[in-house]
Parts: structure tokens; sequence; C-alpha cells
């Protein structure tokens, strides 16, 4: 009896034990490399991937990066507490080649001259062979062989869109650039848009606040009709910062093109003197809104297509570098500056200590 009596106690206990790890929850953490499953692993919840982690994907051309989700990097450091797609991100082999002569010391006009440097030159075309390209470019990351709308979205319904200049038209050095080969093509600013939208935007500054468009009011999109001001939905307000950077360092008009100027206070009536806002706003979108996959899939199709690169889609850092030190010259009223402390804090720390001290 006593001996049937441990048996069922250990029984017993064998049953208990087992029921209690079928109760602990598991996460399925799935790896994608372009859509393919490259792994799938069951974690245990609040568990490290640890040694399960996948060894780097291969593939053509590219670099292997990281791992992230919508856009943010994954950390194996996580305690797995849900499930988790990770999509792999590359770099073009060539990327870290394409940089190699950019000495990270230099930091303000030393580095945006180099930079100048390195992207201008680049392959142009007319403004008629753009419509075709941009299918190309600007194809949804998330629905393949749907377009990708700036202020909207994949453009699943199938509606009418054309080409909105970021940097608009009327705003260059002398007047308008107009679609004449050069400024107005360069693909890297010139995205699809729903129509009515790119009518909404106009020539506007970018800047915050204003009441939600006209038309497709629920997108996330406001203007604001007596300021002049446009502010892109929160998905694209790091996309149309990095475009506006680009622009500036592309073109210092030593080429035979317009110098393009990113300003605090940029007019809001012509002449605009190559001039566009907010600065300090944007340099905040560019850390608010990090670089996404479609960002990055359309810098390496312009970069095929153009033959030069985006660098602050490559390097988001550089923004700070290049704008940090003038938003603290100009800013030197206490109050003003404050609004620009998140930017300061992360990259000069050293700086602000010696205007404050
Ligand atoms: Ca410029």
């Amino acid at each position: 009896m006593k001996k049937l009596i441990t048996i069922l106690f250990f029984f017993l206990l064998f049953f208990l034990v087992s029921c209690q790890e079928k109760k602990e929850a598991t996460h399925q953490v799935t790896f994608l490399v372009d859509q393919e499953i490259y792994l799938s692993l069951n974690i245990k919840n609040n568990r490290l991937i640890g040694q399960l982690k996948p060894t780097d994907p291969l593939k053509e051309g590219f670099n292997f990066s990281h791992w992230e989700e919508n856009g943010y990097t994954f950390s194996f450091e996580t305690r797995i507490q849900r499930d988790y797609n990770l999509q792999a991100v590359f770099m073009a082999a060539l990327d870290a080649n394409y940089y190699q002569n950019i000495n990270p010391e230099l930091v303000g006009n030393g580095l945006k001259a180099a930079l100048n440097n390195l992207i201008k030159g680049h392959k142009m075309y007319s403004y008629s062979t753009l419509n075709a390209y941009l299918t190309y470019t600007d194809e949804s990351v998330t629905n393949p062989g749907v377009i990708y709308l700036t202020y909207s979205g994949p453009n699943l319904e199938n509606r009418g869109w054309n080409k909105e200049h970021t940097w608009a038209q009327s705003r260059g050095e002398d007047g308008s650039f107009g679609t004449g080969v050069g400024i107005g093509t360069d693909m890297h600013h010139i995205r699809p848009t729903l129509n009515s939208l790119n009518s909404e935007r106009s020539n506007y500054n970018f800047d915050a606040g204003g009441v939600p468009t006209n038309s497709y009011a629920n997108y996330g999109n406001k203007v604001n009709t007596s300021a002049k001001t446009f502010e892109p939905r929160d998905e694209d307000k790091g996309d149309i910062a990095r475009i506006l950077m680009y622009m500036d360092v592309r073109y210092e008009g030593d080429d035979g093109y317009d110098n393009l100027t990113l300003v605090e206070n940029a007019p809001t009536s012509s002449p605009y003197h190559g001039q566009i806002g907010r600065l300090s706003t944007l340099m905040q979108w560019n850390l608010d809104d990090p670089v996404s996959p479609q960002e990055r899939q359309r810098n390496e199709r312009v970069f095929e297509k153009q033959n030069n690169r985006n660098p602050f889609i490559d390097h988001p850092e550089l923004a700070n570098k290049i704008w940090g030190p003038t938003l603290l010259e100009k800013n030197n009223q206490p109050k003003e500056f404050k609004n620009n402390f998140k930017i300061i804090d992360i990259y000069y720390m050293d700086l602000k200590r010696s205007l404050y001290i």
C-alpha cells in the first residue's frame, strides 16, 4: 500500500510539473529574408533567443546589416514576450566603399562639402521618363507590384497619383527650377502622391501644426493655410526630412544648378531664394521617424538609376553632425534653444556645456 501511495505521489508530481510546463506560453519569432521565411523559432515566454540566433543571411551584392521590425532594430537582449516578424536588412555591398573617403571626424560645413562632392554629378533623366521609374523606386515593400504613395501608403485602390517635388519647384534660387533636366527631375525628391494631397501641400514649408487636409482628412496629414505649412503623417515625417537634407547637400550652386538651403524661417511667398524650412522641425522628424524598409529600398533603387545615394537614409546621424552646430549658433536664445534639446543632447553635449557654463 505504501509503495502504491509513493508511486501515485510521484505520478501526481510528474503530472503537475508537465501541466506547469504546458501552461508556460511560447512565442513565435520568425526571421524573414525578402519576405521569405529564413528561420522560425518558438521561444518560451520571457526568454532570450540566445544561441538560437540565426547565422547572418547572405544576399549577392549586399552585406547583411541587422534584423528589424517595422523599421526598428531588433536587439537580441530582448526578452521575448510576444510574437515577432523580423526582416533582414541589407546594405549594398558598395555602401561601405561609397563613404570610404568621408573623414568620420568631419562636422558642419566641412562634412557638408565632402558629401556634396560625393553625391553630385549624378545621372539625370527627363521629366517624362520618370513615371516609369517611380513605379520601380516606390514599389511597396509590403505589397509588391503596388506603388507606395507618400502621404497615404500603398495605392491599393489604384487612385490617381502624380509627381510631388518634395523641394517645391518654385523654391529655386532665382525663381522656379521647373521640370527641366536637373533639380526638377532628381528622383531622390520626386515622389508619387495622390493628386489632391499634392495640391494641398502646394509649395508650403514643412512644419508641425495645422488642421487635417481637406482631402483624405483621416490619413493624418495636416495643413496650415495661413502659416503656409504642411505636416505630413507620422510615417512620412522622417522621409521628408531626409529628402530635404539630401537636396540641400546635393545642390550647393557649384555645378551650374541652384544652391538650395534648409533654414529655420523660410519665405512663405516669392522670392524664395532657394530656401525651405523648418530646419529644427525636420531635425526632430529625422529622430522621431527612423529610416524604414520602404526608404531603404527606394535609396537602393534610385542609386541604381542615378548612381548617387541619399546619405541621410544610409546614415541619419549625419544630420546632427551637419546642422547641429548651425542650430546652436542661430538659436542662442535659451527659450528657443530648448526646443532643440533632444537633438543637441544626443550629439552635442560638449558644445552645449561650453555654451551655457
Ligand atoms: Ca545647398
